[in-house]
């Protein structure tokens, strides 16, 4: 028989294993959103709905995959964050990615029409993201990393919500603000905001501000097996864990609360209040 005659193609299947005990953060950026912001008229600088939209995709891509410790998004864009012990698809890159990209297109297609009921979503102005993988080595790593993509929320919508006011309020043209903001730090842009137009931007809304961290809650679970589980095995970056405490993090994992916040992720302070995030324990 020559039923295996054509096997050998599998052999041309490249591996793609990400480097164990390091976090993995998928990133996920809508594709060419500037124009589909513009056909679905999303308000400017911010659109709520748009925003809740993408949080609320990436809350069910939470509650899919129980390996996910946190999230970050603002703008068209979600970082989702595995932890060093993560084992999910053996850590194989394309499989994180595809995985990801995917569930998060399904529910943000699905959930379209509960946030945008009177824009019917229509080909060819379909949304897909693209999506990427990249390793952290240790903890500082990844926190600078997120804190890298909430200076960049700082940055762009303290310059957006400037711009869009010397536009929307202040009649100019889109190149003469653009003109008068150049070089501007970020003092200049608040003194704009509030000489001319009386806006303090320190109470624009937080989820503008800050973006969305998601990350699961068990503070309502009866007493947590912190105790058990921290014990039980060697700490995460010295050994693997075993299969039957991969198991037990993952149902305690599905069960927690997935809670949606507009916060601080630059300082200790949410680390610290929050320590089963790094740890990967639950
Ligand atoms: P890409 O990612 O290279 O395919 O291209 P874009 O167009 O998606 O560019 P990107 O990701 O750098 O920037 C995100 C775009 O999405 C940006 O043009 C503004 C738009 N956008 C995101 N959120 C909002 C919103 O809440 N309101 C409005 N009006 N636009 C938004
Ligand atoms: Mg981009
Ligand atoms: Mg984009
Ligand atoms: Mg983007
Ligand atoms: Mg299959």
């Amino acid at each position: 028989l020559k039923e295996h005659r054509f096997e050998y193609v599998k052999s041309f299947e490249q591996p793609d294993v990400l480097l164990p005990n390091t976090w993995i953060v998928v990133r996920i950026d809508g594709r060419g959103f500037h124009k589909l912001s513009d056909h679905y008229a999303f308000a400017k600088p911010n659109d709520r709905r748009a925003l809740d939209l993408m949080n609320a995709a990436a809350v069910e891509v939470m509650k899919e995959l129980p390996d996910l410790c946190i999230a970050y998004g603002v703008s068209d864009e979600f970082s989702f964050v595995f932890h060093p012990n993560c084992q999910l698809f053996e850590r194989r890159n394309g499989k994180l990615v595809t995985t990801i990209v995917s569930t998060f297109t399904a529910h943000y297609v699905y959930k379209w029409s509960e946030y945008f009921p009177d824009r019917p979503l229509l080909p060819p102005h379909l949304p897909s993201f693209d999506g990427r993988a990249v390793i952290y080595p240790n903890n500082r790593i990844l926190r600078d990393y997120m804190s890298w993509r909430q200076v960049d929320c700082h940055i762009n919508n303290l310059y957006n919500t400037t711009f869009w006011t010397m536009v929307l309020q202040g009649g100019m043209s889109n190149t003469d603000a653009e003109q008068e903001l150049k070089g501007t730090l970020s003092a200049d842009k608040n003194e704009i905001l509030f000489k001319r137009f009386g806006i303090n931007y320190n109470n624009e809304l937080e989820i503008y501000k800050k973006g969305t961290v998601l990350y699961r809650q068990y503070e309502l679970e009866e007493p947590k097996p912190t105790k058990s589980l921290a014990d039980e095995e060697a700490p995460v970056f010295e050994s693997k864990q075993s299969k039957s405490q991969q198991d037990k993090i993952r149902k305690l994992r599905r069960k927690a609360q997935v809670v949606i916040d507009h916060v601080d992720i630059i300082k200790d302070e949410f680390w610290e209040k929050r320590p089963w995030i790094l740890s990967g324990n639950p």
